[in-house]
């Protein structure tokens, strides 16, 4: 019996040894040590021994279940070790790969400029007024001068939607409201950006939609000199440090005196080159002093008060500063146009 117990001892110590799996060990623990296993089986025939046999057989058979048991245990222990580091070292991460690329996009061109300008004017203590781009007749003719029967107000020049209705044909009109809302006291210092309606044939340089910036101060005092300055600085601003700019008489039927403001051109610095067609100058804008009569339709008394106006085509000034030849670009939505536009 001492003999078969050592013998099952030994047997179960090389399958311990050999097992690759927990679950072996399992299946060994319970064919060995189960209550069905051989050595419950030896215990139980203990019954047949004698009385000084009995603890000797007793105390063999317990250390050969304790021998097997911590062989089970420190296998068991072996292999979930491995286990865990068959996993990690499945899991690792190789923290040195380069990342997957991430598609950043930019901003439009137009946008780019809109806010360039924006910021410009907002650093010079102007706020940004926005209005309706359906407008009625009174606010986008008639308060500017533009009385009936005039030749800028013709149907075949704008989108009309009613008699009394019709699509902005500039943002001025936000301008009169927004005088309006002043009632007669000033200082007014905004810019209205938006997009303004034409009916125009599409072609390189012309577009029945484009964008506006319009600028307005009212206050007393206002000059033809605070005009000046203010779009030398959106000049330099926009166009480089060296730049200057020259007023040239013009007519708008809201400003009196009305001017063309040119550039210096930035391609030749003014010598003369094919950007500024050997003039030296590049046209930038019109402006003006406000005329007395759209002043005083909008409630603030012209013998107080003077104002300078000026408008900005921003897709003209956007052709200009990144050298665009159409401004169809601006609209076509070309992915591989705008990408060109992207900003360090
Ligand atoms: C221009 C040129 C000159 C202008 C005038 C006004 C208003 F509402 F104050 F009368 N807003 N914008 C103006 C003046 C616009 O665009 C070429």
């Amino acid at each position: 019996m001492q003999e078969q117990l050592k013998q099952l001892q030994q047997e179960a110590l090389d399958k311990i040894e050999q097992a690759q799996e927990l679950k072996e060990l399992n299946d060994i623990r319970v064919a060995y040590l189960g209550k069905k296993g051989p050595i419950t089986e030896v215990l139980r025939g203990m019954g047949k021994l004698s009385a000084e046999e009995r603890p000797v057989m007793g105390a063999l058979a317990n250390e050969v279940r304790e021998a097997i048991a911590t062989a089970i245990t420190s296998k068991q222990e072996h292999l979930e070790q491995i286990a865990v580091e068959q996993k990690l070292a499945k899991e690792t991460i190789d923290v040195t790969l380069p990342g997957r690329p991430v598609r950043v996009g930019n901003h439009h061109p137009l946008t780019a400029v809109l806010e360039e300008i924006e910021d410009l004017f907002l650093g010079m203590g102007y706020q940004i007024a926005e209005g309706p781009e359906v407008e009625t007749d009174y606010f986008n003719f008639e308060a500017l001068n533009l009385p009936k029967g005039h030749p800028a107000r013709d149907m075949q020049d704008s989108f009309y939607i009613t008699e009394e209705l019709l699509l902005r044909t500039h943002t001025s009109p936000v301008q009169a409201r927004t005088m309006e809302k002043h009632e007669g006291k000033g200082p007014v210092k905004i810019i209205c950006p938006g997009k303004v309606y034409r009916r125009d044939n599409d072609d390189a340089t012309h577009s029945h939609q484009f964008t506006q910036i319009e600028g307005l101060v009212v206050d007393e005092n206002i000059r033809m000199s605070d005009l000046k300055g203010t779009l030398e600085v959106f000049a330099k601003k926009m166009f480089g440090e060296e730049r200057e700019i020259r007023l040239r008489p013009s007519f708008f039927p809201f400003t009196e005196p009305s001017v063309e403001v040119d550039v210096s051109c930035f391609s030749c610095g003014g010598k003369g080159c094919n950007i500024c067609k050997g003039t030296g100058w590049i046209e930038m804008l019109g402006a003006g002093m406000v005329h007395p009569n759209v002043l005083q339709m909008a409630g603030f008394d012209p013998e107080k008060y003077s104002g300078f106006a000026f408008g900005i085509g921003a897709e003209r000034i956007a052709m200009l500063k990144y050298g665009v030849d159409d401004i169809r670009h601006f609209y076509t939505d070309d992915v591989r146009f705008l990408k060109q536009f992207k900003r360090a």
